[in-house]
């Protein structure tokens, strides 16, 4: 959780708790530890694709992919209050998340990324403006984004960035968090 606590440090009020390596086990317990370390900091912890260990380890929600379970069977597991977010790559897949009970819709790659196996193809800034003229959920753009380019990505209509490689490869992370606060000056 060292990540965590530099995140934490640096003012994120948000973390995503995303571990495609992990078994079942070790992400729940992945998932009581950052939710226990993030409650007192008052940040949120939504965990990736599985609503089950959201669900049991109190996360504040889930984010879901095209294949994970979808948004429905996410609400029966987590009721009516916490928050689910789902990736769509794009126009089409936007316009059905706008029609489902999510809370926010995830966009990208806006740019090329590395992080992700597989990828979708790149959406790019055009292609988050046309989706922002369908979608009314707040929009979370994801994929390549830096600091250089976190503010054109707000301004081609996203609420919010999230940022893995930008934040993580830096040589301070908490530093690096606060520059994006202060940036996006939210
Ligand atoms: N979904 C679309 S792009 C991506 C995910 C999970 C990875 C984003 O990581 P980075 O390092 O900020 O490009
Ligand atoms: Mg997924």
């Amino acid at each position: 959780m060292v990540v965590a606590e530099q995140l934490l440090e640096g003012g994120a009020r948000l973390i995503q708790l995303r571990n495609k390596g992990a078994n079942t086990r070790e992400l729940y317990q992945q998932a009581v530890d950052l939710v226990r370390l993030c409650r007192s900091r008052k940040c949120k912890v939504i965990i990736n694709d599985r609503a089950d260990v959201a669900w049991l380890a109190r996360a504040q929600g889930v984010h879901v992919g095209q294949e994970d379970l979808g948004v429905k069977l996410c609400r029966k597991i987590l009721g009516p209050d916490r928050i689910i977010g789902i990736s769509t790559h794009n126009l089409e897949q936007a316009r059905q998340a706008e029609r489902t009970a999510a809370s926010y819709v995830a966009v990208g790659p806006i740019f090329p990324t590395g992080t992700k196996d597989r990828p979708a193809p790149v959406v790019g800034l055009a292609g988050l403006r046309e989706i922002r003229k369908v979608v009314s959920k707040p929009i979370v753009a994801i994929g390549g984004i830096t600091r250089e380019t976190a503010a054109e990505v707000i301004a081609a209509g996203a609420d919010a960035v999230a940022v893995i490689s930008d934040i993580l490869k830096a040589p301070n992370i908490s530093e690096r968090t606060a520059e994006y606060i202060t940036l996006l000056g939210k």
